[in-house]
């Protein structure tokens, strides 16, 4: 479970998220080079621990990840993407820290024959599963995080979705106004949220999912990881978790939930169309136009691994996709 030893963030970033190279540094610092700014690099200040509330009743994960280990609890809350917050990986966890995410709840709209909204004391009274999935970043790292959730659809299915329901939207936090520029205070406390200008990306963050794949036993929505509710950097208080598409799908602190007819717009896809697809399945044998996806560093290992197709959930999602082109769909 969470690693004792402790690391610490040093630059580069792939140092600080690699034990051993983090010990191989420090003994090269102190046979040779043990100058200020090596003293600096092997003592920088410590990586942001979080406490958060354990979650009840989480019924045991029947799954696991076959030869791979948990990612420890530090890099999982210290190394994340949240742009709402920091576009820098570890920079992510202290700019959340004043994130206020009680009250809370999620609007489960659209096409549905009993749309309404779900207070978070209601999210946690689904039973709640451990879930371990890799998590496969699109820039070309990994995870295994241990999930607390329960599948998306057991929600959807509280709102009697419609036959014309063909896509689900989800939407994140957002509170129109950057404070740091117009000085309002966010209802949601969000106090340091950066503004769109500085993620060069759109807010809100908007993703998507065709009905069947949301409907599919794998998506979960996630209220915590290692026992415990989410920390913000995490995506508190509820987030998506699509294990066999890149990271960015699985959208943070949601919102909104709109059941559609039509394919929803999604964040990365607005950015960058060429770049970034609707689909986004984990696909080794389709190359992002700047890098291969063939191979990932797993955050805490040396070396690469191979990227599996569909990210290691072929047997479970393949049948989804089949006679679809997807270079085309990707
Ligand atoms: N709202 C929101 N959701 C988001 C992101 C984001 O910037 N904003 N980043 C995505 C990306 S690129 C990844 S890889 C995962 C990272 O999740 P983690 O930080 O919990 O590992 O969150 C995804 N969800
Ligand atoms: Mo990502």
């Amino acid at each position: 479970m969470a690693e004792k030893i402790r690391s610490r963030e040093i630059t580069p970033e792939n140092l600080y998220l690699n034990r051993r190279n983090f010990i191989r540094a420090g003994v090269f610092a102190g046979s040779t080079l043990a100058t200020a700014g090596v003293y600096k690099l092997i003592n920088p200040p410590p990586p942001k621990e979080v406490e958060t509330a354990p979650i009840e009743n989480v019924v045991a994960s029947t799954e696991s990840v076959a030869g791979d280990e948990l990612t420890s609890l530090e890099n999982i809350t210290n190394y994340n993407n949240f742009y709402e917050f920091s576009t820098r990986k570890t920079a992510v966890a202290r700019a959340a820290e004043d994130f206020v995410t009680e009250p809370w709840s999620i609007s489960v709209e659209g096409a549905a024959g009993k749309p309404r909204v779900f207070g978070m004391d209601e999210i946690l009274k689904f039973t709640q599963e451990e879930r371990i999935y890799r998590l496969r970043c699109v820039e070309g790292w990994s995870m295994v995080i241990p999930w607390v959730g329960f599948p998306l659809r057991t929600l959807l299915n509280k709102v009697e979705p419609l036959s014309s329901a063909k896509y689900v939207a989800f939407q994140t936090f957002y509170d129109g106004a950057n404070p740091k520029v117009s000085g309002v205070k966010l209802p949601q406390g969000a106090n340091s949220m950066q503004s769109s200008f500085g993620a060069g990306i759109e807010f809100p963050y908007v993703e998507g999912l065709r009905i069947d794949e949301a409907m599919h036993p794998l998506a979960i929505v996630a209220t915590g990881l290692y026992g415990k509710r989410l920390p913000n950097q995490n995506g508190a208080p509820v987030r998506l978790v699509v294990p066999w598409k890149y990271g960015f799908k699985s959208i943070k602190s949601i919102v909104r939930i709109r059941l559609t007819e039509t394919e929803p717009p999604t964040t990365w896809n607005i950015a960058a169309p060429g770049e970034y697809g609707f689909y986004s399945n984990v696909n080794p044998e389709v190359a992002h136009p700047r890098w291969s996806q063939a191979n990932e560093r797993r955050i805490g290992e040396i070396g690469m691994r191979k990227t599996l197709m569909f990210n290691g959930y072929a047997d479970e999602v393949a049948s989804l996709y089949s006679g679809m082109d997807l270079r085309k769909n990707f």
